[in-house]
């Protein structure tokens, strides 16, 4: 029989350590690496591993005891087979290097810190206001929120530093939930709950918007993460802000493209002769152009103060296109002005660019509406998002032959669905109906666009 003793490992030169909890008791079998004690300090909090597999047979120190230097003995295992040299020895003096989770070749572990935390006046959590204590700052955590708790204030794991915290910023520790071993709340937990909560926009007004809780998606299955793209990024941060700032009114309808489509078949020779792709986007370019001249509200920018426009005398339009680096918007410029071929081979000349990542900043800029099409990849209809500070979106869907009754008969159709969001604050109901009327009937005919 050997017997080994477990001591008080490096400490770092930490001087106030406390052993925290006590994880095994005297007869009990213990594997190699399993958490014996947890010792605290201020600044960190550390399991103590089995070095070797045993049973426990004494204790020396209780839970709650200060332990006061290195190399103290805290447990006797009795292991099995010989002792190894240095696992009874006292480790390194508080000068050696920190306590690390590396084990050596004896295949002994030391220490392993849980949590490693400047020192306390470095990284001091931020003081609450006048009397409000920082519980009262926080918001309620969301109940499906993980780092919520259910437990009673009786299972709440954490250490006397990390409750004299608590206590002291006024937080209710059965509210968080611990990242320690058996969800020990340690001090960076206690910190990030005050720290969240001062962040989280204060929902007393009713009006703040209330974060969306961060979950460990881990805990339901194999995950894998990875970071936005740059124009992803852009891309959120720019949907979030016009989906908050702008109300958006969605309105739908379905151009009867039968003859444009007939019209576009047509020019399959002329196209293959231009070497230019033509597809319905540049008639829905000109037409929207044409419709915005008719319709001048939904050509108007909205000031950042609310209580002015601008009315824009151009026609840019924005043309949505999906890359691979994510979507990007470029402008056609002067839209009323071109033909439909001009349009098409702009179309695609910036499209193409646009995927190459090869556009100039000046080609993203100065855009008076937007045109969003998936008709190539397919849909009946969805909601596109306001590029503010334009005021109105155009979505096309893909077109599909449908039956129409033509007052005696159904006949087919070729039918383009077609929706347009705008902002309420600038085009009301009628304009966006007018302006959509409008669009419609010049695909629909389009002999219309050359008036
Ligand atoms: N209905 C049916 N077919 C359509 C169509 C529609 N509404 N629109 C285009 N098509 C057809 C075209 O005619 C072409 O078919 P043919 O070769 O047989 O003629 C085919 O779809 C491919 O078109 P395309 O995508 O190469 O070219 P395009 O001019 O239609 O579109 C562009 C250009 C840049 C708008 C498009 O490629 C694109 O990137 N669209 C995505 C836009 C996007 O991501 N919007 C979402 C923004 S919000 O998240």
């Amino acid at each position: 029989m050997t017997i080994e003793t477990v001591r008080v490992p490096d400490l770092g030169g930490a001087e106030e350590v406390q052993v925290i909890e006590l994880t095994v008791a005297p007869g009990q079998r213990v594997e190699a690496d399993q958490t014996l004690l947890v010792l605290e300090s201020e600044k960190a909090t550390m399991e103590l591993p089995s070095p070797l597999a045993g049973v426990i047979v004494r204790i020396l120190v209780a839970e709650g005891a200060k332990v006061e230097k290195a190399g103290d003995p805290l447990i006797e295992i009795e292991i099995e087979g010989p002792a190894t040299a240095d696992a009874s020895s006292p480790p390194e003096p508080a000068s050696a290097a920190p306590p690390t989770s590396t084990p050596s070749s004896a295949g002994r572990r030391d220490a392993t810190p849980v949590t490693e935390a400047k020192e306390p006046e470095a990284e001091q959590p931020p003081a609450p206001k006048r009397a409000e204590t920082a519980a009262e700052i926080a918001e309620p955590l969301p109940e499906d929120d993980p780092s919520a708790v259910t437990g009673s204030g009786a299972e709440i794991y954490a250490g006397p530093y990390v409750r004299r915290l608590a206590r002291d910023l006024g937080v209710d520790l059965a509210r968080i939930k611990g990242s320690g071993p058996r969800q020990r709340v340690v001090k960076e937990d206690v910190q990030g709950f005050v720290r969240r909560g001062l962040q989280a926009p204060r929902a007393a007004s009713g009006a703040a918007i209330p974060p969306v809780p961060e979950v460990d998606y881990a805990r339901f299955g194999s995950v894998t993460d990875g970071e936005l793209s740059r124009i992803g990024r852009l891309t959120a941060a720019n949907m979030q802000r016009n989906w908050l700032n702008v109300p958006h009114v969605t309105q739908f309808d379905a151009a009867d493209i039968t003859e444009l489509e007939a019209f576009r078949r047509a020019q399959a020779d002329a196209a293959r002769a231009r070497d230019i792709k033509l597809s319905p986007v540049p008639f829905i370019l000109k037409a929207c152009a044409a419709a915005l001249r008719d319709n001048p509200v939904l050509n108007r920018a909205l000031s950042g103060s609310g209580d002015r426009y601008v009315q824009r005398e151009f026609y840019h339009l924005g043309m949505a296109v999906d890359t691979p680096g994510g979507l990007v918007v470029p402008v056609i410029r002067d839209v009323d002005k071109k033909g439909i071929w001009q349009l098409a081979g702009e179309i695609a000349a910036i499209a193409e660019r646009a995927r190459a990542g090869k556009l100039r900043i000046d080609e993203l800029q100065g855009a008076c509406f937007t045109v969003s099409s998936l008709g190539a990849i397919g849909g009946q209809g969805f909601t596109p998002i306001v590029n503010a500070p334009e005021v109105a979106i155009l979505g096309v869907s893909r077109a599909a032959v449908q039956p129409v009754w033509d007052g005696t008969t159904f006949v087919p159709r070729t039918l383009l669905p077609l929706s347009l969001s705008y902002d309420h604050r600038v085009v009301n109901g009628a304009d966006g109906g007018r302006f959509l009327t409008a669009v419609t009937a010049l695909l629909g005919d389009i002999r219309a666009l050359l008036l």
